[in-house]
Formats: C-alpha cells, structure tokens, sequence
C-alpha cells in the first residue's frame, strides 16, 4: 500500500476499513518512532473523508500544525516509508512539501492555517480555478485559541471566498482546552437535536406566505443564539453541525455540501483524542507526543529517566521563588506540563495561568503585571516566543519592564525539526535594547539563574535545552551578577573554550578531549551575552589567543558574532574567534545526537577541528 491510495473508488465499508487499517500502522508506528498519538487517532475519519471527497491532487489540503496529518501521510505514498517516521532522513512528523507534493505547506506553530487557505483561495480566484480547486483546512479546536486564526476568520468571512474549514473539536488542546471559545464550542446544546429542529421549521416555513418572511428571519436568528454556529455566522462564515467526526457517512455529507455552498464553511466536527487505542483515548496531554511505549500496557519503554531534565529543574526553582515571593506569577502558552508550569498552577492557580496557544498575549498580558510590581515570568519554548517578537519588544523592553522570559527547549530539539529548534533566540533578542540575557549551565546554576532572574530589574530572559543539562563536573557555581561571566578553569596553552548555557558542558567535555592530546585549555563560562563581561574577556583577551566558543544557537547573531564583533570594536588583534554554533541553514529533524553528528558540533569532531586549527600542519 505505497502507492497513494485512491480511496475515491471505494465503498463506506471498505473506507472504515482503510481508517482501521491506518490507525494499526500509527499506533505501531508511535509505539516504536514516538509522535502525536492522539491527534493522529482522533483525526483518522476526517482525514479519509477528506481524500475521498476533495482531491489532494489539486486542492490545497492545510493541516494546522500538521502534527495530526498522518494519515494523509499514508494515504499519499508514504505508506512503507511512515516506519522512518521522525527519523533522521526520515519521514517528518508534520507536513513538508519537500517531502510529498501532497503536502501544501510546512507546519508546527500553531494557527496558521485559516490565514494560508484564505491566500490561497485569493490566488485560485485570481487564476480563475475556482471551479476546479477549494482550499481545505483541517484545524483544531486548540488551534482555534490563537490569534492569527481569528485574523484570517476576519478577512474571510467579508471577502467570503470559498474556503472549507473542518473544525476538529476533541474539546482537548495538549491540555485542558482554555478560554472562552473551546466554552462556546462544548456547548453544542444538544447539537443532533437543533439540527432536526432547524430542518423542520425551515421545511414549514416555506410555506408560509410572503408577509411571514419577517416571522422566519426571526427564527433563524434566535435559532442561531442557541447554537454553536453563532459565531462563525456572525462573521459571514457558513456553520455545518455539529457532526460526528468518527462517521464516515456523516463526514461525507457535509463535506459534499460545504463544497457546493462555495463559499466560506465551517465543519464542526467532534471527534475523541485517542480514538481506537483504548488506554489513550480521551486523555489530554498524556498521549498528545509520546516516545516510544508498549502497546499492551502503554507504559513507556524510554531509556534514561534517572537524570533530571532542565525543565523539571526549573519547575522546582520557581515553586521555591513562589513561595517566598508572593508577586511571582507567571504564564504557560499552552505548554503546561511541557514547560513544568502544571505544578506552578496547582499550587498557586490564582497567579500561574495557561492563557491557551496565545503568546503575544501571554506577553503584553504579564508585561502588564509587570508595571503592577509583579515579577512574571514567561515559560515559553524558545521557538515559540518568536511568534510574540513584536510584543517582547513593543510591551515589556520598550516599557522596560521587569518581564522574565524563561526560554525552554533551547538549541537543537531532535525529532519535531525545523519548525521547532530552538536555535535564534540569542540572535532575535540581543538586538533588542533593555533586553539583559543569560543561561544557567547546570541544575544548580538554574536554582541561581532563577534567583537572579527575580531581582533583575527591567526585562530579563535566560535559555535551557530540552533533556538534561550537560555535565559540567560540578565546577563551583557563584550566584549570577549582572553581565559577570565566570572562569571555569585556566589553561597553560593558549586556547580558550567559551561556554554559553548547555555549551559550558559540551566544553568541559571538549577540554577533556583535547586534555588527552595533551592541549590545556581554559574554560569560560560566559554568563551572560547581554551585557558581556568587557573585563573579563579583556584580560582574557591577553592570555588566551584561540578562542572557541560552544553554544547550542545560531551563528548569525549569535554568541561567537557578538563575541568577534566585541574583539574587532576593542581591537584585541591577536584573538582568532571560531564558532560552533549552528550555520545559516534550517535544522532538519532526528535524534538530537545525530543532528549534532551532521552538523558537525559532536564534543569528538569539535576536538578534531580545534586541534586542525591549532596545527594547521597536522
Ligand atoms: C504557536 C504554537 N504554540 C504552541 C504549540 C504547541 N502545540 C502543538 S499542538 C498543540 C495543541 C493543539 O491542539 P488542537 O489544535 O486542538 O489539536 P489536537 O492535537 O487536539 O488535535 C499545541 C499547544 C504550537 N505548535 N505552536
């Protein structure tokens, strides 16, 4: 079955087949490789529906985020290659049209769908495909929380361009759904219901004579008050539902007349996350991305859990600050056991908050708190903050304000891929004035980072990888001052690792590796990027002529740029700064070890370019 199946020609019975056919290959699939269990299974009969009705072939099929689209992956050839999936070289798991012409765009952010369907379908009108091609946006009830999505409804429903939105309502985001309009969505009030109701007085009102037209209007609008439709009525966009997102006939239906309405459509579909894997259905956040996991039992079968991992470490280091401070607070986009904010909002519900995928609000809301005398502190994934840019720099550095942006899952993050390494903060924040930036590089020092992170004034972020810190074989840690770095070790040659973050560790381990060749060198831990350590780096800059700088970022803008540009503005002549730090290109997925391989950045192959540096001769 790696051919793209043509499910076109099939009967229902043989489609509900297929659907169990491909939820077997995911569940065996995820229990080896790891990825979204439970958006895929939720999403198996919306998917075939979707082949079966639209045609991928020409009509651009947007999956939002893109981490459900399995099985469009295996509908569409990749039947046999779906056992590499997240693999490095392998399948990705989200849509890449590099990978398939069937995949219109690239994914992993959240959101962005309604607005790419609503280009799209400008560009079929301006080419005058309207007859042959409508774009179809398969997207979240999750997904529905950001803001973006309400951008595009906005445009779309006075434009009122033919575009089809199939609305996945598992009434589950990674966790708990927030806000409002997942409230709104759940109450579908009995939706079946309505639905018979609305057919039969529409059918009765017919008819009625001319001078009752005012009569039905009436109806249909108060119908309207009582049904989930509302608000996409409200704003020009056709509602279809609620239906059953598990019925393939049902499915059929409204996408047969979504298609024929050519216009704006929403189908409200309700589906179960987990879907016919029995241990996971209806979970939030257990099963939404999993490692590897027995099928029978459902118990992970991941290696090494007896290391603690940075974000754990820092869950811990607020709890302790939260408690002796009671102007703490802080926020989660979404992210809420991913960023170990879950144990903050259990303790403290009245001020932690998981404010739904809405960064740029969950910024501009706590730089708000900030000018209250609040200490909020953001905990964000270091690609996701991106999408809030505007609103680092215009709410909390412009104001100045005492904002603390914890960045997670920063530098390389293994399996999800270019959509989510975490590699430009370091670039996108330092140009940001008022902004100060640092990194712990161990547990302790991120016991140290956080302290210092609440006595800072004015905005503040500091970065932590995904996993576990590096060992940095416990060198001492003093507590943070501003823009001081700290010497880890001298050296009797003239080399100097410069460690940044999770980098101090990879360059403890690098020094060991040159210590055998018999290379001495010293060992920086820098700190801070923003303000940098002039004193420091000047005596240095005396001392120690090779200057090697390890940090999981990129290397435009990043620490090694800042640093050469720091040499050539004091003119320290004699130092020779080398980078290894990620080069100018997108980072493709896979273990984070044989990323790191392809790249280059290994302690072992950085040890085997210092000493080629070195000894140019060699
Ligand atoms: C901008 C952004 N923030 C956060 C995330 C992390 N994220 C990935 S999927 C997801 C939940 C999406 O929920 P929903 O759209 O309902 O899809 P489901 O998995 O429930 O089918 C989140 C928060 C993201 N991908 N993008």
């Amino acid at each position: 079955m790696n051919k793209t199946v043509d499910i076109k020609t099939k009967s229902i019975e043989e489609l509900k087949k297929i659907s169990s056919s491909l939820r077997k290959k995911i569940i065996q699939t995820v229990s080896t490789n790891g990825g979204h269990l439970s958006s895929n299974l939720g999403a198996v009969e919306l998917i075939v529906a979707m082949h079966y009705v639209f045609n991928s072939k020409q009509d651009p099929f947007i999956f939002d985020v893109s981490h459900q689209s399995y099985t469009h992956k295996l509908l569409t050839g990749r039947w046999d290659a779906f056992s590499t999936l997240r693999e490095y070289n392998g399948i990705s798991g989200y849509t890449k049209p590099s990978e398939s012409k069937y995949d219109y765009f690239i994914a992993g952010h959240s959101s962005t769908s309604i607005s790419l369907a609503l280009g799209a379908a400008k560009a079929i009108a301006l080419k005058n495909e309207q007859e042959i091609r409508v774009p179809v946006v398969l997207i979240g009830d999750g997904a529905m929380t950001a803001g973006i999505a309400y951008e595009a409804l906005n445009e779309l429903g006075d434009i009122k361009l033919p575009v089809i939105i199939i609305l996945n309502d598992n009434k589950m985001s990674i966790a708990k759904p927030i806000g409002a309009i997942s409230k709104f969505l759940s109450h579908a009030m009995a939706g079946d219901l309505f639905q018979k109701i609305k057919k039969k007085m529409e059918h009765f009102l017919q008819y009625l004579p001319q001078s009752a037209t005012y009569m039905a209007k009436k109806f249909e609008e108060s119908l309207k008050l009582i049904t989930p439709g509302i608000l996409f009525e409200e704003l020009g966009i056709d509602y279809i539902g609620p239906v059953d997102g598990h019925s393939i006939e049902e499915l059929i239906r409204a996408y047969r007349l979504a298609k024929k309405l050519k216009k704006p459509v929403i189908i409200h579909a309700q589906t179960l996350k987990g879907k016919g894997y029995e241990i996971a259905e209806g979970y939030e956040e257990n099963w939404h991305g999993v490692g590897p996991f027995d099928i029978d039992s459902g118990k992970s079968v991941k290696n090494d859990k007896s290391k603690n991992s940075a974000t754990s470490t820092y869950s811990n280091a607020l709890c302790s600050l939260a408690k002796k401070y009671k102007n703490v607070v802080g926020v989660t986009a979404a992210m809420p056991t991913g960023t170990g904010i879950n144990r903050l909002i259990e303790k403290y519900p009245s001020r932690f908050w998981d404010v739904a995928i809405a960064e740029q609000h969950a910024v501009t809301s706590m730089s708000a708190m900030a000018k209250e005398g609040f200490k909020p502190f953001i905990t964000i994934y270091s690609t996701f903050l991106q999408r809030a840019y505007d609103q680092v720099i215009h709410d909390a550095c412009i104001m100045n304000l005492n904002v603390i942006f914890a960045l997670d899952r920063a530098g390389i993050v293994g399996e999800d891929g270019e959509t989510h390494q975490g590699v430009f903060d370091i670039s996108y924040l330092n140009a940001i004035p008022n902004m100060t930036i640092f990194a712990p590089r161990d547990d302790e020092s991120m016991y140290r980072a956080v302290e210092y992170a609440y006595r800072h004034e004015g905005p503040c972020s500091f970065r932590y990888p995904r996993g576990s810190f590096l060992d940095c074989n416990n060198a001492k840690n003093l507590p943070f001052e501003l823009g001081k770095s700290q010497l880890l070790k001298d050296g009797i040659n003239k080399t100097l690792l410069i460690g940044y973050g999770n980098g101090v560790g990879k360059a403890v381990k690098v020094a060991k590796l040159l210590k055998k060749d018999g290379l001495d060198c010293a060992i920086l831990d820098l700190r801070f990027v923003k303000p940098i350590d002039v004193d420091m780096l000047k005596k240095l800059s005396c001392k120690y002529r090779d200057w090697f700088i390890i940090s999981d970022s990129s290397k435009v803008g990043g620490v090694g740029s800042i640093l050469t540009s720091l040499k050539n503005s004091f003119g320290w002549d004699s130092v020779k700064v080398t980078s290894f730090e990620y080069e100018d290109k997108f980072i493709k997925h896979g273990s984070s070890k044989l990323v790191e391989e392809y790249l280059e950045i290994l302690p072992e192959q950085i040890k085997k370019r210092i000493i080629e540096i070195l000894n140019p001769t060699r």
